[in-house]
């Protein structure tokens, strides 16, 4: 017997970060967050449950992984088939869709869309609010791919997994779009996992940075719902380098700059002097995001391309929620 799923899901870029997780185990995070979904990444998914297979198989970009690989998809698998009430085992089948120079292959929305397929192939039938919450347990930036636009993910309640999920903000159909600046598309040296832990073990500004992060949630959703740009930029720019701050505050401290990811961002500077508003963010790694008007974004694409190569600035508008593929 053969049941199959197929889901796409986009990845997301968050203008309130998140980093660090209250429970390890279940994802739950210090604080809530926000973000914004990319049309331009984006992964498809396909689950087939086969009763003749005795474990899960996973193949990545038709590359069939290893046993660690293929166990983070076991667990999170064993999420739907526990309550399903089964144990059919699967085949995984994911297309990363992500310019090759973008170095953006994202856990965000792997996980977002192997939960979209699992939920087809299960025949669970959950709703999108449950299928976040799931996201979550394979990671913690995943629980917001579900939606599209901008998108908020509650922190929610003490130990309570039910409690933390993401919701849509806004579709950010209003003048919205995101270019990305490839700096360095290699693997980075240490996981997103890692930095949190050792960001919140030893970092002295760790508790400003909740409670900054919290205001900053309050600020942000008010410039979205007054369509407020040069607010949401200010803030966005501000949140992202002031989880940079903490992160240099660890010991040892941490940092995912690079030369070239200071160059970005003083360009992105003298962009904004010049009358264009734009604003930059940076996550796990020294690739540089600067959210800008979806009208400007060719005239700034031309001014970057002054001090970057052409495949080094990926232009992206906004994305949607996860969708089932036929
Ligand atoms: C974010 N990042 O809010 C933050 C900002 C990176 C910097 O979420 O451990 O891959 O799987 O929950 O989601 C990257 O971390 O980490 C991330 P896990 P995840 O987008």
């Amino acid at each position: 017997m053969k049941s199959i799923g197929r889901c796409r899901a986009h990845t997301n870029i968050a203008l309130i970060k998140y980093w660090g997780k209250r429970n390890e185990e279940l994802f739950l995070p210090m604080n809530s967050s926000l973000s914004l979904t990319l049309d331009a990444f984006y992964t498809d998914t396909e689950v087939t449950l086969d009763s003749t297979l005795d474990s899960d198989v996973f193949f990545l970009d038709n590359v069939k992984q290893g046993d660690k690989e293929t166990a983070k998809i076991t667990n999170f698998l064993n999420l739907f088939r526990n309550r399903a009430n089964i144990e059919t085992k699967a085949c995984i089948k994911s297309y990363n869709h992500v310019p090759t120079a973008a170095g953006l292959a994202s856990s965000a929305s792997a996980f977002s869309a192997l939960a979209g397929a699992t939920n087809q192939a299960t025949g669970l039938n959950l709703d999108l609010k449950t299928l976040s919450t799931l996201a979550r347990q394979g990671s913690g930036s995943a629980t917001r791919s579900i939606y599209g636009g901008f998108v908020e993910w509650f922190m929610g309640e003490s130990d309570l997994s039910e409690s933390s999920f993401a919701i849509p903000v806004d579709d950010a159909t209003w003048d919205i779009g995101m270019i990305v600046i490839a700096v360095n598309t290699g693997r980075k040296k240490l996981s997103s996992r890692v930095g949190m832990k050792q960001t919140i073990d030893t970092s002295p500004f760790y508790s400003s940075w909740v409670e900054t992060a919290t205001k900053d949630i309050e600020k942000i959703k008010k410039a979205i719902s007054e369509k407020d740009f040069i607010t949401l930029g200010e803030i966005t720019e501000s949140n992202g380098m002031k989880m940079h701050a903490t992160m240099l505050g660890a010991f040892p401290p941490i940092s995912y700059w690079e030369p070239d990811s200071v160059k970005a961002i003083q360009k992105v500077k003298e962009i904004r002097d010049m009358g264009l508003p734009c604003y930059v963010t940076m996550d796990a790694g020294p690739n540089v995001k600067v959210l800008c008007k979806r009208s400007d974004m060719i005239e700034i694409e031309n001014k970057l391309l002054e001090d970057f190569t052409r495949d080094q600035i990926i232009p992206s508008s906004v994305g949607e929620g996860i969708k089932l593929l036929s």
